[in-house]
């Protein structure tokens, strides 16, 4: 089915310490995301990259905690712009370091509430991103969306998270890196922790089919949070914090394409994007071709006699 996608820029890299995801949004625009989603039929609205105006009174009691005024700025900003774009089509924030999730999701839990839908939470990352502002010791505010999401303590700067997410309703999807409070934490909540391990042992189709049948049954809105170390840094070098062992691929295509079949995905970031640490720009280009399978790219346009798995 076609969609209309609505660009959104958000062109942060305060969120971490190593310049360049700022550039994000320029690099999925020059690998060319619009014109690979209009030749799959999609309609594209680019909404330019958002204003941001830095919260220069929000306050946190964790001195480790850096450029929380810029993060705040991004996440009000994009609360609103995910939430409109939701009105109008399919958003893909195009990012921009993970803090930007701190605005992305809470506009899709917003809208999702308004809807009197659920909303489900897909996070594709080799990290829990599990920290509160109180928790981090690297003091990097991309680190701690998910725990955002929950309605966790200790993001006051923020504002309480619209509607916060049942932890069942969240899927971590490809993690291979938690810090000992992120495990901590993580322990009391019942979210569905599918790392490594997970999927090594059993496949990704497993897992995921079982969590896409999860959001389904409920009627759920699915909001997907891709990061680019969720893939392994072989193919992927284009992130400043690498995790060896990540996915490959083929992993990644099949990831995107079974999301697509399921037809439950609401909204999608892709972060983490550093064109700065890129290997002449193919790292932006697998994004570009992980969010065509995602909206709908196949090898074959119709029905092929092959494999049923009867
Ligand atoms: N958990 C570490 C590392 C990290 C989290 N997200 C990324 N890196 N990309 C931290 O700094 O919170
Ligand atoms: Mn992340
Ligand atoms: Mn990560």
């Amino acid at each position: 089915m076609a969609k209309t996608c609505i660009l959104i820029g958000a062109a942060i890299d305060e969120g971490q310490r190593r310049p360049g995801c700022l550039m994000g949004p320029a690099a999925y625009r020059v690998a060319g995301l619009p014109q690979a989603l209009q030749e799959l039929g999609h309609g594209v609205e680019d909404r330019g990259d958002v204003a941001v105006v830095p919260d220069h009174d929000a306050q946190c009691p964790n001195p480790a905690v850096h450029s929380l005024a810029e993060v705040v700025g991004m996440a009000n900003a994009l609360r609103k712009a995910t939430d409109e774009a939701l009105d109008a089509g399919f958003p893909i924030i195009m990012g921009g370091d993970h803090s930007l999730a701190l605005g992305s999701v809470a506009g899709a839990a917003a809208h999702a509430a308004a809807k009197g839908k659920p909303l489900f939470l897909l996070w594709l990352d080799a990290h829990s991103d599990f920290h509160t502002p109180l928790t981090t010791t690297s003091g990097n505010l991309h680190g701690t969306p998910v725990a955002y999401c929950t309605g966790r303590d200790g993001f006051d700067a923020f504002g309480p998270f619209p509607a916060p997410i049942p932890p069942e309703n969240i899927c971590l999807f490809g993690i291979r890196s938690v810090d000992p409070a992120e495990h901590a934490a993580l322990l009391n909540h019942d979210i569905e922790i599918n790392d490594m391990r997970v999927l090594d042992e059993h496949g990704i189709v497993k897992p995921l089919r079982d969590f896409l049948n999860k959001v389904a049954a409920a009627g759920g809105m699915l909001h997907v949070s891709l990061d680019v170390d969720f893939l392994d840094p072989s193919i992927a070098p284009a992130v400043g914090t690498t995790v060896p062992g990540g996915t490959t691929i083929r992993e990644a295509h099949l990831v995107m394409e079974l999301l697509h079949e399921s037809a439950l995905v609401t909204s999608l970031d892709l972060v983490e994007l550093n064109p700065f640490l890129d290997d002449r720009g193919r790292t932006a280009r697998l994004m570009v071709d992980l969010v065509a399978s995602l909206m709908g790219r196949k090898v074959f346009d119709r029905p092929t006699r092959s494999y049923s798995g009867a």
